[in-house]
């Protein structure tokens, strides 16, 4: 069954870039309220806790070096059928195939460095959110 939140990270790149303003008017206007946010930076334990279920795969020390590169802001958002929408908002994970007018085509620049994550799964969703917030945090 599909909720209706999922869980975001704007990634250092876009943060680096001066985009926060902009990537988080185009979630407002697409409908995503902000459940939960925060801006931080991930320490290297916190960024290879998160992305554990990659950490056979070849790219693993370039994805925490990069998330760990400077600052991100992590955030709940709640729409109906949060998930599957937020995945089409922002597009493929390789920028030069995300449809245009995603958040990805706009902003993204390569696999790694690619502005915004979005969960996967509604499971997924609720893992992550717990991984940066507590329940006293939600709104
Ligand atoms: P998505 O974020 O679209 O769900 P996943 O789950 O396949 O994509 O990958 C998680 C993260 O790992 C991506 N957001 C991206 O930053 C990074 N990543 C995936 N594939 C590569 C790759 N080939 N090279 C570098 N980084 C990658």
């Amino acid at each position: 069954m599909a909720t209706n939140r999922t869980f975001t990270m704007i990634k250092p790149d876009a943060v680096r870039a001066g985009n926060i303003g902009n990537i988080l008017q185009m979630m407002n206007e697409a409908g995503f309220k902000i459940i939960a946010m925060k801006f931080t930076k991930l320490t290297k334990e916190q960024a290879s806790g998160f992305y554990a279920v990659h950490k056979e795969r070849p790219f693993f020390g370039e994805l925490v070096d990069f998330m760990t590169s400077g600052p991100i802001v992590a955030a709940i958002l709640e729409k109906d059928n949060a998930v599957a929408d937020f995945r089409t908002f922002i597009g493929a994970t390789n920028p030069e195939e995300a449809a245009e007018g995603t958040v990805r085509a706009k902003y993204g620049s390569n696999m790694g460095e690619n502005a915004v994550h979005g969960s996967d799964s509604d499971e997924n969703a609720e893992i992550e959110s717990a991984y940066f917030f507590s329940m006293l945090e939600r709104f």
